[in-house]
């Protein structure tokens, strides 16, 4: 609705791989973002689709309400706004930090008579305002702010509020791409295995992610165990036999020549739990080991 746009300006700081997909997205849905980026020219092209370039971060500040951050890193954020007058700004914020950052720059902004909002985008550039894409932004913070300006934050894709704490939003992201993180490691020790082998790694592909999809339905039954303080209810496949069959995977990485260093810490971790005689439960209680 374009009506609804034309009454809410928006600005648009960093103009990076993802800035850039979401000043796209919002372009795309009729409205004319304000875009500011330290490096200039990555707004030439932008400009040519409809967006307003302006030479300075305070230019681009003073614009609109609604101030979009999508920079490099926290410090980079401080680094920009740094003695910008943020006075009745509403400022969404999305990029990637830490839960104490998120909540330290959002001390910081209320301190200088903004709103805030934190955000972590789930999605990568080229899902950003494709809706089928199923990427979407977790938002904390201000209710307010992401209440008035929902329609808007969800144009580049869907918007997930998680809570008033700032640090929410990036502690759902976090989480998420701490996961990310250890599914790539197991496949890159898959590949490596066949590296040398006669399997082809297109061949491998389809069956890894047919299996990983099957065996992440295990998420929900880890979620419900750790919710209940039962790891041995209802276990299929224990610590214990799991801790066995590591020495076939260590030997197996040994005969193809490659370093099973991606995979030791979590065994080790598995062989603590057996030897403090949780071998009956399942891979849940090594999470008691992480959080000590
Ligand atoms: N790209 C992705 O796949 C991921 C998906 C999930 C979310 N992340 C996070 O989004 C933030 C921005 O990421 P990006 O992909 O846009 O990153 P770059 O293309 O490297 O652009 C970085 C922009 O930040 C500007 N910048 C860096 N340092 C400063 C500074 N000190 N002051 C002002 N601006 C700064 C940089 O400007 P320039 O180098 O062009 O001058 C870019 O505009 C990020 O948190 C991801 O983790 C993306």
């Amino acid at each position: 609705n374009d009506n609804t746009f034309e009454h809410s300006p928006l600005t648009v700081l960093g103009l990076g791989a993802m800035g850039t997909a979401l000043v796209r997205a919002w372009l795309a849905a009729g409205m004319r973002p304000t875009v500011w980026n330290r490096t200039p020219g990555k707004a030439d092209a932008l400009a040519s689709e409809g967006a307003k370039p302006v030479a300075t971060a305070a230019e681009a500040v003073a614009a609109s309400g609604l101030v979009v951050v999508c920079l490099l890193d926290d410090a980079s954020v401080g680094q920009a706004l740094d003695g910008i007058d943020l006075t009745g700004k509403d400022l969404v914020d999305l990029t990637t930090r830490t839960p104490a950052e998120a909540r330290a720059r959002a001390r910081w902004a209320e301190e200088r008579g903004a709103r805030f909002l934190d955000g972590g985008i789930m999605a990568i550039p080229p899902m950003i305002g494709v809706p089928e894409s199923g990427g979407y932004v977790f938002y904390s913070g201000s209710r307010a702010l992401f209440d008035e300006h929902r329609a808007t934050l969800s144009v580049p894709a869907g918007a997930e509020y998680t809570g008033e704490d700032p640090g929410s939003a990036s502690l759902h992201d976090v989480a998420l791409l701490s996961a990310m993180t250890g599914m790539f490691a197991g496949v890159a020790h898959a590949f490596a295995l066949i590296r040398k082998s006669d399997i082809a790694p297109t061949s491998l592909a389809p069956l890894l992610v047919d299996w990983l999809n099957a065996m992440a339905q295990g998420v929900h039954e880890q979620a419900a165990r750790l919710e209940s303080g039962d790891y041995t209810r209802d276990v299929v496949s224990n610590l214990a036999m799991m801790v066995e069959g590591d020495g076939t995977l260590l030997r197996t990485a040994e005969e193809q020549g490659v370093t099973p260093e991606l995979l030791t810490p979590y065994m080790a971790l598995m062989e603590r739990r057996v030897a403090d005689g949780h071998g009956e439960e399942d891979a849940t209680g090594v999470i008691e080991l992480l959080v000590g």
